[in-house]
Protein backbone atom coordinates (compact mmCIF):
# COMPACT_ATOMS: atom_id res chain seq x y z
CA UNK A 1 0.00 0.00 0.00
CA UNK A 2 1.40 3.52 -1.02
CA UNK A 3 1.17 6.23 1.56
CA UNK A 4 0.93 10.03 0.26
CA UNK A 5 3.03 12.42 2.67
CA UNK A 6 1.02 15.57 3.62
CA UNK A 7 2.82 18.45 4.05
CA UNK A 8 2.06 20.68 6.69
CA UNK A 9 0.63 24.13 5.80
CA UNK A 10 2.44 27.24 6.20
CA UNK A 11 -0.43 28.34 8.00
CA UNK A 12 -2.73 26.55 10.58
CA UNK A 13 -6.74 27.34 10.60
CA UNK A 14 -5.48 28.61 14.14
CA UNK A 15 -2.81 31.02 12.97
CA UNK A 16 -5.23 32.69 10.00
CA UNK A 17 -8.05 32.89 12.38
CA UNK A 18 -5.09 34.75 14.93
CA UNK A 19 -4.12 36.66 11.78
CA UNK A 20 -7.28 37.94 11.21
CA UNK A 21 -8.26 38.61 14.49
CA UNK A 22 -4.99 40.63 15.68
CA UNK A 23 -3.74 41.50 11.94
CA UNK A 24 0.00 39.80 12.68
CA UNK A 25 1.45 36.56 12.87
CA UNK A 26 4.62 35.04 14.19
CA UNK A 27 5.83 32.59 12.60
CA UNK A 28 8.91 30.74 14.74
CA UNK A 29 12.28 29.64 13.07
CA UNK A 30 11.30 30.56 9.71
CA UNK A 31 14.77 30.45 8.79
CA UNK A 32 17.31 28.79 10.52
CA UNK A 33 19.72 29.97 12.16
CA UNK A 34 22.99 29.05 9.51
CA UNK A 35 20.51 30.93 7.02
CA UNK A 36 20.27 34.08 9.47
CA UNK A 37 24.05 33.88 10.05
CA UNK A 38 24.67 33.80 6.25
CA UNK A 39 22.44 36.62 5.43
CA UNK A 40 24.03 39.11 8.33
CA UNK A 41 27.36 38.37 7.09
CA UNK A 42 26.19 39.07 3.56
CA UNK A 43 25.12 42.34 4.38
CA UNK A 44 28.04 43.30 6.87
CA UNK A 45 30.49 41.97 4.09
CA UNK A 46 28.48 44.23 1.70
CA UNK A 47 29.06 47.12 4.06
CA UNK A 48 32.60 46.87 4.93
CA UNK A 49 33.24 46.76 1.20
CA UNK A 50 31.42 49.90 0.33
CA UNK A 51 29.59 47.75 -2.41
CA UNK A 52 25.77 49.64 -1.67
CA UNK A 53 24.49 51.71 -4.55
CA UNK A 54 24.01 55.40 -3.76
CA UNK A 55 24.41 54.94 -0.04
CA UNK A 56 26.91 57.61 1.63
CA UNK A 57 29.98 56.09 3.22
CA UNK A 58 31.51 57.73 6.27
CA UNK A 59 35.03 56.95 7.37
CA UNK A 60 34.63 57.67 11.13
CA UNK A 61 31.52 57.98 13.91
CA UNK A 62 32.88 61.60 14.11
CA UNK A 63 32.47 62.35 10.11
CA UNK A 64 28.76 60.63 10.51
CA UNK A 65 28.07 63.11 13.63
CA UNK A 66 28.18 60.23 15.27
CA UNK A 67 25.09 59.21 14.64
CA UNK A 68 24.80 55.15 14.13
CA UNK A 69 22.42 55.77 11.70
CA UNK A 70 24.15 57.70 9.36
CA UNK A 71 26.68 54.97 9.87
CA UNK A 72 24.45 52.20 9.05
CA UNK A 73 21.27 53.55 6.89
CA UNK A 74 18.79 51.22 6.10
CA UNK A 75 19.48 49.56 2.59
CA UNK A 76 16.30 50.38 0.13
CA UNK A 77 15.45 47.58 -2.35
CA UNK A 78 18.65 45.32 -2.40
CA UNK A 79 16.40 42.99 -4.64
CA UNK A 80 16.64 45.26 -7.49
CA UNK A 81 20.85 44.98 -8.02
CA UNK A 82 21.64 41.79 -5.71
CA UNK A 83 20.58 38.31 -6.73
CA UNK A 84 20.25 37.26 -3.01
CA UNK A 85 18.39 39.96 -2.34
CA UNK A 86 15.98 38.70 -4.84
CA UNK A 87 15.83 35.40 -3.59
CA UNK A 88 15.26 36.74 -0.18
CA UNK A 89 12.52 38.67 -1.33
CA UNK A 90 11.06 35.38 -3.27
CA UNK A 91 12.02 33.22 -0.71
CA UNK A 92 9.11 30.12 -0.86
CA UNK A 93 8.47 29.88 3.09
CA UNK A 94 7.84 33.72 2.68
CA UNK A 95 5.39 33.25 -0.24
CA UNK A 96 3.17 29.97 1.18
CA UNK A 97 2.45 32.28 4.20
CA UNK A 98 1.67 35.37 2.59
CA UNK A 99 -0.49 33.23 -0.13
CA UNK A 100 -2.24 32.04 3.24
CA UNK A 101 -2.90 34.70 4.82
CA UNK A 102 -3.91 36.74 1.92
CA UNK A 103 -6.12 34.64 0.11
CA UNK A 104 -4.14 34.72 -3.17
CA UNK A 105 -1.28 35.34 -4.46
CA UNK A 106 1.24 37.83 -3.42
CA UNK A 107 3.27 40.03 -5.44
CA UNK A 108 6.50 41.56 -4.51
CA UNK A 109 7.08 45.35 -3.98
CA UNK A 110 10.12 45.95 -1.69
CA UNK A 111 13.64 44.74 0.16
CA UNK A 112 15.03 46.49 3.07
CA UNK A 113 17.78 45.53 4.99
CA UNK A 114 17.89 47.17 8.45
CA UNK A 115 21.34 47.27 10.55
CA UNK A 116 19.78 49.07 13.44
CA UNK A 117 23.30 49.40 15.66
CA UNK A 118 23.36 50.01 19.23
CA UNK A 119 22.00 53.58 19.72
CA UNK A 120 20.13 53.75 16.04
CA UNK A 121 16.79 55.74 16.10
CA UNK A 122 13.59 54.12 15.55
CA UNK A 123 10.93 54.48 13.50
CA UNK A 124 7.89 56.54 15.14
CA UNK A 125 4.45 54.51 14.64
CA UNK A 126 2.92 54.37 11.38
CA UNK A 127 0.60 52.47 9.03
CA UNK A 128 2.67 51.03 5.45
CA UNK A 129 -0.71 51.72 3.71
CA UNK A 130 0.23 55.40 4.13
CA UNK A 131 3.36 54.89 1.95
CA UNK A 132 2.63 51.99 -0.53
CA UNK A 133 -1.37 53.23 -0.78
CA UNK A 134 -2.51 49.63 -1.95
CA UNK A 135 -5.91 49.91 -3.39
CA UNK A 136 -8.29 48.08 -2.61
CA UNK A 137 -7.49 45.65 0.39
CA UNK A 138 -4.18 46.00 2.26
CA UNK A 139 -0.29 45.47 1.89
CA UNK A 140 1.14 43.12 4.26
CA UNK A 141 5.03 42.63 5.59
CA UNK A 142 7.48 40.19 6.03
CA UNK A 143 9.57 41.47 9.02
CA UNK A 144 12.22 38.45 9.63
CA UNK A 145 14.48 39.02 12.99
CA UNK A 146 18.35 38.86 12.49
CA UNK A 147 19.15 39.20 15.83
CA UNK A 148 17.22 38.46 18.61
CA UNK A 149 14.56 41.54 19.05
CA UNK A 150 12.71 42.97 22.07
CA UNK A 151 12.25 46.58 23.37
CA UNK A 152 15.47 46.79 25.11
CA UNK A 153 16.93 46.56 21.35
CA UNK A 154 14.49 48.42 19.60
CA UNK A 155 12.51 45.51 18.29
CA UNK A 156 9.06 46.00 16.51
CA UNK A 157 6.03 46.71 18.69
CA UNK A 158 2.75 46.41 17.06
CA UNK A 159 -0.99 47.26 18.29
CA UNK A 160 -3.19 44.63 17.55
CA UNK A 161 -6.39 44.47 15.70
CA UNK A 162 -5.71 47.76 14.31
CA UNK A 163 -5.57 46.10 10.73
CA UNK A 164 -9.26 47.31 10.81
CA UNK A 165 -8.30 51.11 11.29
CA UNK A 166 -8.77 53.26 8.44
CA UNK A 167 -5.20 54.70 6.90
CA UNK A 168 -5.00 57.86 9.81
CA UNK A 169 -2.93 61.22 8.72
CA UNK A 170 -0.07 61.19 10.26
CA UNK A 171 1.24 63.85 13.11
CA UNK A 172 5.17 65.60 13.26
CA UNK A 173 6.95 62.20 15.01
CA UNK A 174 9.77 63.39 17.60
CA UNK A 175 13.33 63.28 15.77
CA UNK A 176 14.83 62.57 18.77
CA UNK A 177 13.88 59.16 18.71
CA UNK A 178 12.34 58.68 15.24
CA UNK A 179 14.45 58.69 11.80
CA UNK A 180 10.90 59.20 10.03
CA UNK A 181 8.66 62.12 10.46
CA UNK A 182 5.29 60.59 10.76
CA UNK A 183 3.72 58.98 13.98
CA UNK A 184 0.30 57.62 14.01
CA UNK A 185 -0.80 57.40 17.54
CA UNK A 186 -1.85 53.34 18.56
CA UNK A 187 -5.26 54.65 19.15
CA UNK A 188 -7.05 54.76 22.52
CA UNK A 189 -7.51 51.29 24.49
CA UNK A 190 -4.79 49.80 22.30
CA UNK A 191 -1.30 48.60 24.08
CA UNK A 192 1.03 47.82 21.48
CA UNK A 193 2.75 44.72 22.53
CA UNK A 194 6.34 43.90 21.78
CA UNK A 195 7.02 41.09 19.12
CA UNK A 196 9.93 39.59 20.99
CA UNK A 197 11.74 37.14 18.31
CA UNK A 198 14.55 35.10 18.19
CA UNK A 199 16.73 35.01 14.92
CA UNK A 200 14.87 33.57 12.10
CA UNK A 201 11.90 34.10 13.87
CA UNK A 202 9.40 35.98 11.19
CA UNK A 203 6.39 38.35 11.73
CA UNK A 204 4.10 38.67 9.23
CA UNK A 205 1.61 42.01 9.57
CA UNK A 206 -1.15 43.73 7.89
CA UNK A 207 -0.24 46.87 6.30
CA UNK A 208 -2.70 49.02 8.22
CA UNK A 209 -1.71 47.72 11.67
CA UNK A 210 -0.26 50.53 13.93
CA UNK A 211 3.77 49.55 14.19
CA UNK A 212 6.68 51.22 15.38
CA UNK A 213 10.22 51.28 17.30
CA UNK A 214 12.05 52.73 19.58
CA UNK A 215 15.90 53.71 19.55
CA UNK A 216 18.33 50.70 20.29
CA UNK A 217 19.01 51.50 23.69
CA UNK A 218 21.37 48.36 24.37
CA UNK A 219 24.84 48.67 24.54
CA UNK A 220 26.05 46.36 22.07
CA UNK A 221 23.30 44.62 20.89
CA UNK A 222 22.82 44.69 17.33
CA UNK A 223 18.70 44.68 15.98
CA UNK A 224 19.03 43.62 12.01
CA UNK A 225 16.54 42.78 10.02
CA UNK A 226 15.44 41.83 6.86
CA UNK A 227 12.09 43.57 5.79
CA UNK A 228 9.75 43.09 2.50
CA UNK A 229 6.36 44.29 1.64
CA UNK A 230 4.12 42.46 -0.16
CA UNK A 231 0.45 43.22 -2.26
CA UNK A 232 -2.43 41.11 -3.30
CA UNK A 233 -2.13 40.10 -6.85
CA UNK A 234 -5.69 41.39 -6.79
CA UNK A 235 -4.90 44.93 -6.11
CA UNK A 236 -5.70 48.21 -8.71
CA UNK A 237 -2.88 50.23 -7.80
CA UNK A 238 -0.02 51.36 -5.52
CA UNK A 239 1.98 54.07 -5.31
CA UNK A 240 4.41 54.59 -8.17
CA UNK A 241 7.58 54.65 -5.78
CA UNK A 242 7.46 51.30 -5.15
CA UNK A 243 7.53 50.03 -9.19
CA UNK A 244 8.19 47.27 -10.57
CA UNK A 245 5.95 44.86 -8.93
CA UNK A 246 7.24 41.37 -9.34
CA UNK A 247 5.62 38.17 -9.38
CA UNK A 248 6.68 35.39 -7.05
CA UNK A 249 8.47 34.00 -9.74
CA UNK A 250 10.52 37.71 -10.29
CA UNK A 251 8.65 38.17 -13.41
CA UNK A 252 7.35 42.00 -13.57
CA UNK A 253 4.29 42.77 -13.83
CA UNK A 254 1.95 45.61 -14.13
CA UNK A 255 -0.06 47.74 -12.33
CA UNK A 256 -1.46 51.47 -12.45
CA UNK A 257 0.64 53.96 -10.12
CA UNK A 258 -1.54 55.58 -7.79
CA UNK A 259 -1.22 59.50 -7.72
CA UNK A 260 -0.71 61.70 -4.80
CA UNK A 261 -4.12 62.77 -2.59
CA UNK A 262 -5.07 60.02 -1.03
CA UNK A 263 -6.86 60.92 2.84
CA UNK A 264 -3.96 63.77 3.83
CA UNK A 265 -2.98 64.43 0.24
CA UNK A 266 0.41 64.16 0.99
CA UNK A 267 1.53 60.24 1.38
CA UNK A 268 2.79 60.21 -2.41
CA UNK A 269 6.22 60.20 -2.03
CA UNK A 270 6.86 56.58 -0.44
CA UNK A 271 10.06 57.89 1.74
CA UNK A 272 9.20 54.55 3.71
O1 LIG B 1 11.94 47.70 11.97
C1 LIG B 1 11.64 48.80 12.38
O2 LIG B 1 12.11 49.29 13.40
C2 LIG B 1 10.61 49.57 11.65
C3 LIG B 1 10.25 48.93 10.36
C4 LIG B 1 8.92 49.32 9.90
O3 LIG B 1 8.10 49.73 10.64
C5 LIG B 1 8.57 49.20 8.50
O4 LIG B 1 9.43 48.87 7.68
O5 LIG B 1 7.42 49.46 8.16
Amino acid sequence: MSSVAMEAPAVTQEELAAYNRDGFLIKKSLFSREEVKFIVDYFMDMHARKAIPGYTFYNSPEEAGNDPLKLYPRIMHPHRWDKPSLGWLLDKRAADVLRALLGEEPVATQSMMYFKPPGAKGQAFHQDNFYLKVRPKSCIAFWLALDATDPDNGGLQVCPGTHTMDVACPERANLEISFSTELVRPPAGCNPVPANLAAGDALFFNGSVVHGSTPNMSKDRWRRSWICHYAPESMREMAHWYFPILDMQGNEVQYHGAEGGGPCGTEAKGAH
